[in-house]
């Protein structure tokens, strides 16, 4: 979708600082971040939200996880802890209709979050 930001950036339009990619995933920084870690794990494919997903997404959800998983541990998060989020439509703040696995660590993060 060449109107999608983020396809734009898995595209290499935009530019985007990555720390992750593979085959079916690209994870980059977030732009605004609200944690000394704070990167996003996006498909390559477009999915606009989770209510999109079908059964054949199971693989790429999970290596989004994997992903995730990794790029905390890279940081040095494992132990610490870190939280991996994914806001869903407008009153969870959904902003950039393209799935995306928020993965926030390296300070200590509230909870129920806002
Ligand atoms: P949300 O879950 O849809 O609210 O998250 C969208 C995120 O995308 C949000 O944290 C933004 O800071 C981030 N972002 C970005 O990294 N680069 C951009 O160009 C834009 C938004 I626009």
């Amino acid at each position: 979708m060449s109107d999608c930001l983020f396809c734009r950036i898995v595209a290499g339009e935009i530019p985007a600082e990555p720390v992750y990619q593979d085959e079916d995933v690209l994870a980059f920084r977030d732009i605004n971040p609200q944690a000394p870690l704070h990167v996003l794990v996006v498909p390559r494919r477009h999915i606009a939200t989770l209510n999109d997903l079908t059964p054949d997404d199971a693989g790429v959800v999970g290596t989004m996880h994997l992903a995730a998983a990794r790029i905390a541990a890279e940081h040095g998060l494992a132990e610490a802890g870190y939280r991996t989020v994914f806001n869903c439509n407008e009153q969870a703040g959904q902003t950039v209709f393209h799935l995306h696995l928020h993965v926030l660590g390296g300070r200590a993060l509230g909870w129920p979050p806002g």
